[in-house]
């Protein structure tokens, strides 16, 4: 680096090493107000954040004024969740400034990996539903898509897990404690939201009914911006959350009177609204603060991208043309309301204008299949809090059913099944479809159920709003980021391109025989293996046999995932070694994931792994053979370290049921093997690897169907099968549970007369697939080649895919390449 070319590069976004220390130094001084001396390991992950932030809003003020100047179309995704994962080692890498920053300061003997580590995981989301948009937002950026996501600023995020006595404990997140270096406050975007009142209606001079919404009370909503950047290009996008806050401090009189808690009252129950994420998976919280929280975001999220219209159209009417709005399942329902509301009451458009507006600017995603999960509100309760649009969702309904009965007059049950009210309840679902040009499901088999089974009325009526477009995931975070060795080795080999258009792994094929590339991955593997044994020794006193296979199921605990599955499986396993004085092929199996905390079952599930893995881990007959492990506190940067050390990815939910599942793509991407049933996206993977590289085994969707028809009985199959039978008799005989043989005993009473999941009809099954996956692990010729194939053939999972797909068939929005000012 010539002195000239230092001198001349701008100190606040310049790239070169020496600009980056410089910068990092003065962000210790003058933002943290420390010296070397001084600093903490939190003050230098805020200054290094700080310099990667400052060159990531370079670009991101180029990138919005890009779009303003073009005009752009842009997609608005609406998501009540964002499972975003740590941001610091994400965006050096998009800005390619992880390598200089490493270096850098190892030049003060400080490791960057100890640096990442100081941040906390903003756990804004339970699950799949909230990485995938993460991951979106991520693609968005990286296809340089002009697009935003809107969502919550939760102050707490899904709950800390602790594990005490076997039992979940939760404890509050509080990831926003040490001060977050990534948002920044847009207070001049603020937007009033209202709340519950009364409407006013009557008719104007030209006969027109009018109406207006006289509020009883009114939140602010105030945006948060978090840059979301590209990989290597100069796109960065917003990710806009909205916190509540007050529309006044307190009641001055009040408190001057000395009533300091009610004075504060009013506050607290309004900023109550983005104080804490639901910890629901799939089932809705009928609460109040729930439909609070939905209204707010939307109600923000369609106010701000209005006034951005507006800034440049006079009218509404091209809205559909400019804007794209995306619901990320129900949540967000409630804006095919708020939008009619707004076109009509307030743009004053005739109804059937403004509900072409609506239809042709909003979109749905279906997330599950869950019947419990397809969220429905009581009518009561929206018209308290939202009485105007009540009377909107009314409307559309009425209309919505004479649609119906034209389509088939002589059903008149018809209109009731399809309504959107019905009842007293309102079914969003039916409001999202009803108020959408386009609904999807997120895997092949998902929309295809969507269509025939869940939904099938709608689609009849509307065959072509409905489609799929199967999910993704983003190979920045979950290949380049989280498995450098392997990111290492496919560049080495394939070049870098992969990073952004990830079916260039194709390009492996020929390699997946070659005896030297399969040996690089087997090294890589037992590399990765070795770094998750010695973090888990350190940080959760897990002690595993990285010779082991590491056998593993991380995601939300729930019936229909069946852990139970591969817990009896650890109990088999050890059956055959202690009872039978077989020797099996050595295996760690790890679950982790956290429970819904009103969800009794999923507890349990959760304290049938601590009792089992505590005898078993104890028993020396099982030793150099088999550990059973709960990972606590599962979350995106422990998933991280655990996903590139797997060799067995267990994916196997019942049958149609899990719509998707993204975890299956992220393990096959970094070389594990999928044991798994056909169901969401298990089965386009396993049709991507070939049959022969995938371990499949139980009932297909249409299978579990007729089983149930026929008339199944858990208990019969279980007596049926010798293997199960003994596993449920340790579990009965309290081999597990020494003290007080109940919980385990009820859970065997469960399978027996419930197995609403069918756990007993594929345990059999299961174990076989367990025993060839057992097999070909030891069978270093067959293993490794299957392993090189499944990374070979993971190009599909990019959700650079997925995106691509939304964009051209579903949001009708394209690139935007962001113009730098020349310095
Ligand atoms: C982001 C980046 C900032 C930009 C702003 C635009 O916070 O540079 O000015 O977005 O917001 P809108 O005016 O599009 O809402």
């Amino acid at each position: 680096m010539s002195n000239s070319s230092v001198a001349v590069e701008d100190d606040r976004t310049g790239l070169s090493p020496e600009t980056l220390r410089r910068a990092v130094l003065d962000h210790l001084r003058y933002t943290q107000a420390k010296s070397l001396t001084t600093a903490t390991a939190l003050d230098v992950y805020h200054a290094l954040a700080h310099t990667a932030r400052d060159r990531l809003v370079h670009r991101w003020i180029e990138t919005q004024r890009t779009y303003a100047e073009h005009d752009v179309k842009r997609v608005y995704y609406l998501s009540a969740e964002y499972l975003l994962g740590r941001q610091l080692e994400a965006n050096l890498l998009s800005l390619g400034l992880y390598d200089v920053a490493a270096e850098g300061l190892a030049a003060y003997d400080i490791d960057l990996l100890d640096v990442f580590e100081q941040e906390p995981d903003p756990g804004l989301g339970n699950g799949g539903l909230g990485r995938l948009a993460a991951c979106f937002m991520d693609s968005l950026a990286n296809l340089e898509l002009p697009g935003m996501g809107y969502g919550i600023r939760y102050e707490f995020g899904i709950f800390r897990q602790e594990i005490e006595r076997g039992w979940q404990v939760e404890q509050p997140d509080e990831w926003l404690r040490n001060g977050n270096p990534w948002e920044i406050s847009r207070p001049e975007y603020t937007v009033p939201v209202r709340f519950g009142g009364y409407v006013e209606q009557w008719v104007d001079a030209d006969g027109r009914f009018q109406a207006e919404w006289i509020p009883e009370e009114v939140v602010l909503g105030v945006p948060y911006d978090t840059p979301v950047a590209g990989f290597r290009n100069n796109t960065v996008n917003t990710l806009r959350l909205w916190a509540a806050r007050a529309s006044e401090e307190f009641d001055l009189q009040v408190f001057n009177d000395g009533d300091y808690r009610r004075a504060v009252e009013q506050k607290a129950l309004s900023e109550s609204i983005s104080k804490v994420l639901y910890p629901k998976d799939t089932t809705p919280e009928g609460k109040a603060l729930r439909l609070r929280q939905q209204y707010f975001f939307v109600a923000c999220s369609l106010h701000d991208l209005i006034r951005r219209h507006k800034a440049r159209h006079k009218t509404l009417e091209g809205l559909a043309d400019k804007a794209a709005v995306q619901l990320n399942d129900t949540h967000p329902a409630i804006a095919v309301a708020e939008l009619m509301r707004l076109l009509v009451d307030r743009e004053k458009l005739e109804w059937d204008d403004a509900w072409r507006i609506t239809r042709a600017t909003i979109a749905y995603t279906n997330h599950t299949l869950l019947p419990e999960a397809l969220e429905t509100w009581p009518e009561d309760l929206i018209a308290e809090l939202l009485p105007r649009h009540l009377q909107i969702i009314r409307e559309i309904d009425r209309r919505f059913r004479r649609e119906v009965h034209v389509f088939d007059p002589s059903d008149h049950a018809r209109p009731h099944r399809m309504g959107i009210v019905e009842q007293g309840q309102v079914r969003m679902a039916h409001l999202s479809v009803a108020g959408s040009h386009t609904v999807n499901g997120v895997a092949e088999l998902h929309s295809q159920l969507l269509k025939d089974r869940v939904l099938r009325e709608f689609a009849e009526i509307w065959p072509d709003r409905f489609t799929n477009v199967t999910n993704g995931v983003t190979p920045r975070r979950w290949l380049l980021q989280c498995n450098r060795p392997l990111s290492d080795a496919i560049t080495t080999r394939v070049g870098r391109a992969w990073v952004t258009d990830l079916t260039q792994l194709t390009q492996l094929e020929p390699l997946v025989d070659d005896s030297g590339f399969l040996a690089e991955i087997r090294d890589i593997k037992h590399g990765n293996k070795r770094r998750l044994e010695g973090w888990l020794k350190q940080h959760c006193d897990i002690a595993l046999d990285p010779a082991a296979i590491f056998d593993v199921q991380i995601k939300r605990i729930h019936e229909y995932k069946r852990q139970l599955l591969c817990v009896l499986h650890a109990v088999h396993l050890y059956n055959r070694i202690k009872f039978h004085g077989e020797t099996i092929v050595p295996r760690a199996i790890m679950l982790g994931g956290k429970a819904a905390p009103g969800y009794t079952r999923a507890k349990q599930i959760i304290k049938l792994v601590s009792d089992v893995s505590a005898i078993l881990n104890a028993d020396p007959a099982t030793r150099g053979q088999l550990s059973l492990h709960f990972l606590p506190n599962y979350n995106v940067s422990m998933s991280e370290k655990v996903i590139p050390a797997t060799d067995l990815s267990e994916q196997i939910s019942m049958a149609g049921k899990e719509a998707s599942g993204t975890g299956n793509m992220k393990f096959q991407m970094n070389g594990a093997l999928t044991i798994g049933t056909l169901d969401g996206a298990n089965i386009e993977i396993r049709e991507e690897v070939g049959p022969e590289n995938f371990f499949l085994f139980g009932l297909d969707a249409a299978e579990v169907r007729a089983r149930r028809a026929a008339g199944y009985d858990p208990g019969v199959t279980a007596d049926g099968s010798e293997a199960l039978s003994e596993v449920l008799a340790l579990l009965d005989d309290g081999c597990f549970e020494p003290d007080r043989p109940t919980l385990h005993r009820e859970l065997v009473r469960y399978l027996r007369h419930d197995d609403p999941f069918m756990v007993c009809a594929d345990f059999d099954d299961y174990l076989r697939a367990q025993r060839e996956a057992a097999g070909a692990f030891v069978d270093e010729a067959r293993w490794w080649p299957m392993v090189a194939r499944n990374i070979a053939r993971a190009g599909k999972f990019s959700s650079d895919r997925t995106i691509q797909d939304y964009a051209s068939r579903i949001w009708g929005i394209e690139p935007c390449t962001t113009v730098m000012p020349k310095s």
